[in-house]
């Protein structure tokens, strides 16, 4: 397999309700896509970069630039192109590891259509559905709070995360407990707190929380330890762990209980499974998180959770949590499980009617320097 040719294509899709978190106010969704063409067939794969950096240091016009100028030239020099070449490939340029895993990930669709493998299969998945939990952004009022988890509760999500900053953590998480008390419950801070506020965070130990993710700043992971030791609700890693590598140190120093494993965050899917690997080493739960991602991506993070040691709820959701139409055939959950696909690749295509629709640009590269 050798790359012929690369379609670079940003979408812009209205989301179904804004998404608030202590990183910002989200009204849509702006995503890269890219389609590869090879002699022996074609793939897709999906930037979960944001527009602007917040959750991390990278952003979507960065990640694209990469993409385009530095990861697409190292890629179409492989005369024979493998998931594991390209990755291979794409290691010589340092950081960047959401434009590496949206190469990688197309890569990967096409090299698996070929071999008529599903994801899934290839990266070691057991399991043919994947439990959901659902992500609640920060709301205006704990009444609308209380509302929009009822609604996810009727839906059979299987677990409830809430988002979480100072000024909005124990009264919302008090309430959401005293009106839903079997709720599998965890809040996320996207790193909002410092060591300064334990004493704050050790309150949350009243309402049985699953975890709390990612409470202090992703270079925190000493300090990360230390909140550890004076906390009963185990503490989970997002933004901290940016490899395997990472990872084990985090785990060494004590930092963290359990691991969010998003691939877009760690550079690709095979990086994503060496973190399900160490992480299985060491006893460590995992689960797999989302960043809101259209079918494509949602289809890869299922073939991702089915890996054994994926055994808490996923941030992965039925396609109308967060869009109306879906640029894919709809992602849809039933019992609060969403089946991992099984055909070849990722299993699904966008609808190109529908894509077009979203597109605001595309760029068509076959020279690649
Ligand atoms: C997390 N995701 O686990 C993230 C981070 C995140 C599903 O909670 C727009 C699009 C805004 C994706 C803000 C979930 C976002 C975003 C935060 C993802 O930390
Ligand atoms: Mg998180």
């Amino acid at each position: 397999m050798k790359l012929e040719r690369v379609e670079l294509r940003r979408i812009d899709i209205p989301l179904r309700t804004p998404f608030r978190t202590s990183l910002g106010l989200e009204l849509r969704r702006d995503i890269l896509l890219m389609r590869i063409d090879t002699a022996d067939g074609h793939g897709w794969g999906e930037c979960v970069a944001l527009p602007e950096p917040g959750y991390s240091e990278e952003y979507l016009d960065g990640s694209a630039a990469v993409i385009q100028r530095f990861l697409l030239p190292a890629v179409a020099a492989l005369d024979d192109l493998t998931p594991a070449r390209a990755a291979a490939a794409m290691a010589a340029v340092p950081g960047h590891p959401m434009a590496k895993a949206t190469v990688e990930m197309a890569v990967t669709d096409a090299w698996l259509r070929h071999h008529r493998a599903s994801y899934a299969d290839y990266l070691g998945g057991v399991r043919d559905a994947v439990d959901c939990g659902v992500s609640v952004g920060i709301a205006d009022t704990v009444g609308q709070l209380l509302d929009e988890v009822e609604g996810y509760v009727a839906d059979g999500y299987r677990r409830v995360k809430l988002k979480i900053e100072p000024g909005w953590d124990l009264e919302p998480v008090r309430a959401v407990r005293e009106r839903f008390p079997d709720v599998v419950l965890q809040v996320d801070a996207n790193a909002a707190y410092t060591l300064s506020d334990a004493r704050r965070l050790a309150q949350l130990d009243d309402f049985d929380l699953a975890m709390l993710e990612q409470p202090l700043s992703s270079s925190d992971v000493r300090d990360h330890a230390t909140l550890a030791r004076g906390l009963r609700t185990p503490i989970c890693l997002d933004e901290s762990i940016t490899s395997a590598r990472s990872a084990v140190d985090a785990i060494a120093l004590g930092a963290c209980a359990i691991v969010n494993i998003k691939a877009g965050r760690v550079g690709g899917y095979l990086e994503a499974r060496r973190i399900h690997d160490v992480c299985a080493t060491h006893s460590i739960p995992v689960w797999c998180g989302g960043m809101l991602e259209t079918g494509l991506g949602q289809a890869a993070n299922l073939a991702l959770a089915a890996l054994p040691g994926f055994t808490l709820p996923a941030d992965i959701a039925p396609s109308l949590r967060y869009f109306d139409t879906d640029i894919t055939a709809p992602i849809t959950m039933r019992d609060g499980r969403i089946a991992v696909p099984e055909l070849p690749g990722l299993g699904l295509e966008p609808v190109p009617e529908i894509v077009a629709r979203y597109t605001t640009d595309v760029v068509t590269l076959s020279d690649f320097g």
